[in-house]
């Protein structure tokens, strides 16, 4: 697994990240074993996200295999001298001259120039650093200019010179009520539709609802969130998705299957997650029939979704636990799909992919603050018609700022064709209404239904 960060947004969660997986990983934030819990660094594939070496006297070093990217010096400075400065050198990261001031095409062209010869190079080398490199997990927002512009030409190349390599994205999109900036519609509609092909599966997250979530937690050490508190989320969604190739028990699940699994259609690749007990300020139980229950019949949802309308189209639950028997979930997955008349597409008979990995979920120090650390923790991961919605909003924003055609000349300024914002409207249209046929009942996928 290659890591990229990019933009602001991206290299924040960057930096929870790192300072997670080195903690649950057992590793200090020098690259060196930490010697806290042996049995997890013993037991754990590190292989995964870092590159290992040895020195001169011995000892075993890691290197995250990541590469922080900006067209702003500043955030890859913040990096190079926050916490994880001796473990992320200036290797890794990759800044340009000048931020793309909120807007795609100048993140896509010309502050985008800048960086980006810069960091094709540092991702070939990446590609190369690893044997057999199978996935690339991209952490961005694309309400920005730089995370929304630079994303589509970086995947896109990936995808040319290691077209095998699954791209996985970690995307923040604008929220539905708080206003983060004027043109956020059109750079998260352009990156979008643009970056449709090179990315494989997008799980996708709104502040809005991050804040909603977690706050609870927090009021009561009179906390508001911040970022730093939502980003944890995020990793903790990544750790958790990757915890059972990392620590492997007895059933398994890959990124590959998780991919596989879950998307029927190139087009419908964008995937809600929710984290249960984490994000939530009550443990309703501690087995895993009871957090599966709750994961379904409640909203904990980190984008704006209401799974209790709609249908689920495909979805993967990861449990995490040192004792959990798989008889157990089988039967709670039975039971929520079956005996709760959970609603799913009538198409795909079965709508589960199960994977149980035995490490618990851990946080870092900041975190643990103010998150619990529950002896089984369930990831839930769903492709569900609801995300029509998500994307009709941001389509009714981007279409409203259209019509009027404002601010459309800084992006023809940068270099952009006007004809561009026309086609990626219709482009994200198809794709909404084909998501919402889905949703009909005796509707079949290629858009026949079940009379004809
Ligand atoms: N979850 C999360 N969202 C963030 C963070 N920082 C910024 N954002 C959101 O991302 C939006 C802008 O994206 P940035 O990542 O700052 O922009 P950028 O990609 O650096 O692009 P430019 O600054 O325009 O070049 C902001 O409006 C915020 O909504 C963060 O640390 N975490
Ligand atoms: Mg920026």
């Amino acid at each position: 697994m290659i890591s990229l960060h990019i933009g602001q947004a991206g290299n924040q969660i960057g930096n929870r990240l790192w300072n997670l997986l080195c903690h649950e990983e057992g590793i200090n934030l020098s690259g060196f074993p930490s010697g806290i819990n042996v049995e997890r660094f013993e037991e754990c594939d590190h292989h995964f996200y870092f590159n290992e070496s040895s020195s001169t006297n011995d000892n075993t070093s890691f290197t995250p295999r990541t590469c922080f990217i900006d067209t702003d010096q500043q955030t890859i400075d913040e990096i190079l001298s926050g916490s994880l400065q001796n473990i992320v050198h200036s290797d890794l990261t990759c800044a340009g001259s000048g931020s793309a001031h909120n807007c795609y095409a100048s993140g896509k062209f010309q502050s985008g120039k800048v960086v980006v010869n810069e960091a094709t190079t540092s991702i070939r080398r990446l590609i190369e650093s690893c044997h057999n490199c199978k996935h690339l997990m991209i952490y961005h927002s694309i309400n920005g200019g730089t995370g929304s512009g630079l994303t589509p030409t970086l995947s896109g190349f990936v995808k040319t010179i290691a077209p095998k390599i699954q791209i996985v994205s970690q995307t923040v999109i604008p929220s539905q009520n708080i206003c983060q900036s004027t043109t956020a519609p059109y750079n998260a509609l352009l990156c979008l539709v643009e970056s449709n092909e090179s990315i494989d599966l997008r799980f996708v997250y709104e502040n809005e609802v991050l804040y909603n979530l977690i706050d609870p937690l927090l009021k009561p050490q009179h906390r508001l969130p911040s970022y730093h508190h939502i980003n944890h989320v995020i990793a903790l969604q990544s750790s958790c998705l990757t915890s059972g190739e990392r620590w492997k028990g007895e059933l398994y699940m890959s990124v590959d299957a998780c991919i596989t699994n879950l998307i029927p259609f190139p087009e419908l690749n964008m995937i809600t997650s929710a984290i249960v007990p984490i994000t939530r300020s009550t443990v309703s139980g501690t087995n895993s029939r009871a957090i599966t229950v709750d994961a379904f019949m409640s909203n904990y949802e980190v984008c704006s979704i209401n799974t209790n309308e709609g249908k689920y189209i495909s979805c993967g639950v990861l449990y995490r636990s040192s004792n959990i028997p798989v008889q157990e979930v089988e039967r709670a997955c039975f039971e929520v799909r079956n005996e709760l008349e959970t609603p799913f597409v009538e198409w795909i008979p079965s709508g589960f992919k199960v994977g149980i990995s035995p490490q618990p979920l851990i946080h870092d120090k900041m975190a643990q603050k103010y998150y619990t650390e529950p002896e089984i923790s369930l990831l839930k991961i769903s492709n569900h018609t609801g995300i029509s919605n998500v994307l009709e909003k941001l389509t009714t924003d981007y279409r409203a700022l259209l019509d009027k055609r404002a601010f459309t000349f800084w992006y023809i300024g940068e270099g952009m064709e006007e004809g561009e914002f026309v086609t990626c409207q219709e482009g994200m249209e198809a794709t909404i209404a084909k998501i919402k046929k889905l949703g009909e009942k005796g509707q079949n996928p290629d858009g026949s239904d079940d009379e004809s």
